[in-house]
């Protein structure tokens, strides 16, 4: 149309594939990604410009309640088979990830869904993950740290009489002497800022979405 300028079509792919994320639409996001390499947008660019943006406005409407559980889960199931794309492109252009994160359901509770989507919720704003799973006993959480050299872990627990394991894992972090090297987060139904400052955690998150601020934040001071 005379007088219009037209849209770059790099830009328009990466604006399709946020709202694609947005709104949980998986086979949309993937095909957007691929036509955004396809069309020569570098993989950091997709990462930083379309789905760490999107996963952010994700955790906003979230937070602002537009958002529930199963739209947040729908969205994090889309950003991550995206991430199954852009990965090997991320690895040959050597895109360092924000930190490298441990995620763990706590000793003796197999609740997953909560933890899987802290950890997603991470991955979308820049995170390298290790997921250990749940019923992940102090030993494992130690053996990892040591392993994969992880600056963050993140504890999640949804049962009252599992919440002692949380600090039973962060006595057996500080039995190790690696306690220092490693931020903890805490998180799950039962928890309370309270407790995660009785257990000496050194932060504590309600929800997913909040599980990102809390991350960046706890890491700050880790290298402050
Ligand atoms: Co279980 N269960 N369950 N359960 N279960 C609860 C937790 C319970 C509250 C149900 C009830 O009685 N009303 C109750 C706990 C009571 C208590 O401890 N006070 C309970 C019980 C008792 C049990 C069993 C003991 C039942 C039995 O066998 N008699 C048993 C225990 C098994 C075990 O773990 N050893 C059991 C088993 C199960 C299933 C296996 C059947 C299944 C889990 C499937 C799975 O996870 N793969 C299950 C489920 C589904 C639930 C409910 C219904 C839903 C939990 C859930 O996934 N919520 C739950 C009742 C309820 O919550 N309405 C219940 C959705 C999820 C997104 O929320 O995990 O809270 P949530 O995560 C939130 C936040 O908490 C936060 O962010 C998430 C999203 O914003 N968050 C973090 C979580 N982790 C975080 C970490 C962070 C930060 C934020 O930083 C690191």
């Amino acid at each position: 149309m005379a007088g219009q300028v037209p849209a770059c079509p790099q830009h328009m792919s990466l604006e399709e594939l946020r709202t694609a994320v947005v709104e949980g639409e998986r086979t949309a996001a993937v095909a957007a990604t691929r036509s955004a390499l396809g069309e020569g947008v570098p993989a950091r660019s997709i990462l930083d410009d379309a789905l760490v943006p999107a996963m952010a406005t994700v955790g906003d409407l979230f937070k602002r309640r537009q958002y529930y559980v199963p739209e947040m889960l729908m969205a994090a199931r889309a950003m991550k088979a995206c991430m199954e794309v852009l990965r090997p492109e991320l690895v040959a252009a050597k895109v360092e990830p924000l930190a490298r994160v441990l995620g763990a359901t706590v000793q003796g509770d197999l609740h997953d869904i909560g933890k899987n989507l802290v950890l997603m919720m991470l991955e979308g704003a820049g995170f390298e993950i290790v997921d250990l799973g749940v019923d992940c006993t102090p030993e494992r959480v130690v053996t990892a740290v040591r392993e994969h050299g992880a600056r963050l872990i993140c504890l999640s627990a949804l049962l009252t009489t599992t919440m002692p394991a949380m600090r039973e894992t962060i006595a057996a972090l500080e039995a190790a002497g690696v306690r220092g090297q490693v931020a903890v987060l805490v998180g799950g139904a039962p928890l309370t800022q309270a407790y995660a400052d009785e257990i000496g955690a050194d932060g504590y998150a309600p929800d997913a979405a909040s599980a990102v601020d809390k991350a960046k934040e706890v890491l700050a001071r880790l290298t402050a």
